[in-house]
């Protein structure tokens, strides 16, 4: 039986001994080793996909959502809330089920992939279509959030970071070590603060995303790496404040997922960014499509399209020597490819031919 990363790093988590724990028997991900790419194989680069998109609701999300909904419920709540581009309604709705509470969910009108939506709607939440893009979602909930007695699930509830630093654990334990370099994609900047945090924390160090016991958390005592990644944070370029360095109004991209213009993690990322040395950039839409049908056609892996930015920030700077001959690079996949068919459809070159139920005319697709 899957057991869920709770009890798989429960020593490494603020969670009391006698907590109902809330899971759906997510975490454990495979760390595919990308073996057809020519600008890794060249320059002797370890390149590998950490593929969250394998998660219960196919997505990173379910990681920081075990721990936000286990503490909810035992604290006595009853309603979680959250805005979100997708993702996080998926996995709010699936676990707010799973757990009996109810669930409200912010999402921008017309502006979230179908494959997220179906499955707020099947799991049961209250679906709110804001006329607005998600930041103007994220400042409702938090307002809400601050009158009534609900639960915001969003990334600025500092459990979900903690859940999701186990990502990092994870990739530490299967390599061995810490890769030299890993690659994310940035929306909200919550992702990247919480692997920063894993990262941090399995070295022995705490990071101000740590919430509970003032950086002297116990299991700082006991550091399983000796070194620190290299965090490299790419976003698409019509929703980039962290390359333009400030809020970026009206954010727009293909990558539903990051069409965000005011990340909450803000001064977690780019501390997270700053201390491990690392560095943000930006990829337009054509790049990150071509990213994510390159990983499809070359690799069979299918991801979302704001997952492939990593993969495309990775690869750019492997090509310009930014990240050296050599190097150990992980990129997070962070959500499956199933979530957003639209997109992989329109993009899509392979040609799909109708034939009549005959045996010479599927012979003459197949033979010539
Ligand atoms: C596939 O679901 O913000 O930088 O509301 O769904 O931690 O925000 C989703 C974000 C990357 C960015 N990849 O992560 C939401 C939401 C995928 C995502 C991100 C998201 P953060």
């Amino acid at each position: 039986m899957t057991e869920g990363l709770i009890e798989r790093y429960r020593a490494r988590l603020p969670v009391a001994d006698d907590a109902c724990i809330i899971t759906l028997g997510e975490g454990d991900t495979p760390l595919i080793r990308l073996e057809n790419i020519p600008e890794a194989n060249d320059r002797n680069i370890e390149l590998f996909v950490k593929y969250e998109g394998l998660n219960p609701t196919g997505s990173f999300k379910d990681r920081g959502m075990t721990m936000a909904i286990t503490r909810a419920v035992n604290e006595g709540s009853q309603a979680v809330l959250c805005a979100s581009t997708g993702n996080t309604s998926a996995s709010a709705a699936a676990y707010a089920a799973r757990a009996g509470i109810a669930c409200y969910v912010l999402i921008p009108d017309g502006k979230i992939a179908m494959g997220k939506l179906a499955q707020a709607m099947i799991h049961g939440a209250v679906v709110i279509q804001v006329q607005g893009n998600f930041d103007d979602g994220m400042r409702l909930v938090k307002q809400i959030a601050a009158e009534a007695p609900i639960t915001l699930v969003n990334s600025v509830n500092p459990y979900r970071l903690q859940g999701q630093k186990t990502a990092a654990f994870e990739i530490v334990d299967e390599l061995g070590a810490p890769p030299d370099f890993h690659c994310l994609p940035v929306g909200n900047a919550g992702n990247i603060s919480a692997y920063w945090t894993g990262y941090s924390e399995y070295a022995g160090f705490p990071t101000r995303a740590c919430n509970h016991c003032d950086g002297q958390c116990p299991w700082l005592a006991e550091p399983v790496a000796d070194k620190l990644p290299r965090m490299l944070g790419y976003q698409a370029s019509g929703a980039a404040p962290f390359l333009r360095g400030k809020m970026v109004e009206q954010p727009e991209t293909v990558a539903s997922a990051i069409r965000i213009g005011r990340p909450q993690s803000w001064e977690l990322a780019w501390a997270a960014s700053r201390e491990s040395e690392g560095w943000f950039d930006e990829f337009s839409d054509e790049e990150i499509l071509k990213t994510q049908a390159m990983l499809a056609d070359n690799e069979g892996i299918f991801c979302e399209p704001a997952s492939a930015v990593s993969v495309a920030g990775a690869l750019n700077d492997i090509e310009s020597g930014k990240i050296p001959g050599g190097s150990t690079v992980v990129c997070t996949l962070t959500g499956h490819g199933l979530k957003d068919p639209d997109i992989a459809m329109r993009q899509s070159t392979a040609p799909v031919q109708k034939v009549p139920a005959e045996l010479d005319a599927v012979k003459r697709v197949i033979l010539g």
